[in-house]
């Protein structure tokens, strides 16, 4: 079986993908070819960090390599966090970008959102993109325990329960980033 990198250092990331894949693909993770430098990030928006993740890794480590960048696209705050997800509130801690977005907020009505992720397949200096979107709304507070980053705040459309209180399961049957992982599979597939 081909060895491919997914090149994320969020395990969440990983449990979430290793779950859709099943074992159809043998995944490494960045520690495993030992890769623990910081990837630069420098991109303006979703489409480009996903880029340079991936071919940072593939180029300099010659290997397979897929990357996902993702993130929450707010339509009353002119589409942040967006691109700024991961450091929304000046950390990178989930609950103090939780409480930005809650706080900014406040009073607001209009809580449409939307999560978004990119994935970029990296082999042989030729790249390939695909992109998965779930509509659904802000929550008032945060609800759940499960998932990670933004998942207790956002419900998505037609449920009336956040990310957080689903299972992994009942996530990956409808999020962004497995919506991304099928038409990534497909195009391994064929
Ligand atoms: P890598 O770049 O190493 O893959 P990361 O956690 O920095 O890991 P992103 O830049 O893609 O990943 O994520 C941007 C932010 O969006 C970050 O705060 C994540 O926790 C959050 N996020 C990404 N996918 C999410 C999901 O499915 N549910 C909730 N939050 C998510």
């Amino acid at each position: 079986m081909k060895k491919i990198c997914f090149a994320t250092n969020n395990d969440s990331k990983i449990a979430e993908i290793k779950l859709l894949l099943q074992n159809k693909i043998e995944i490494v993770s960045l520690k495993e070819i030992n890769c623990i430098e910081d990837i630069p990030e420098i991109g303006t928006n979703i489409e480009e960090n996903s880029f340079l993740k991936a071919q940072y890794v593939s180029k300099k480590y010659k290997i397979p390599c897929f990357a996902d960048d993702s993130g929450l696209i707010i339509d009353a705050l002119k589409g942040e966090p967006g691109v700024n997800s991961s450091h929304y509130s000046g950390t990178r801690n989930d609950e103090d970008n939780i409480n930005k977005v809650l706080n900014k907020l406040t009073n607001i009505d209009n809580r449409k959102a939307k999560f978004k992720t990119v994935i970029t397949w990296y082999e042989n200096e030729s790249f390939k993109q695909f992109v998965g979107e779930i509509n659904g709304t802000i929550s008032l507070k945060k609800i759940g325990n499960g998932g990670f980053g933004y998942d207790s705040i956002f419900i998505p459309e037609n449920f009336d329960k956040t990310f957080a209180e689903m299972t992994t399961i009942e996530k990956n049957i409808i999020s962004h980033r497995a919506i991304a992982i099928h038409k990534l599979m497909n195009f391994l597939n064929n």
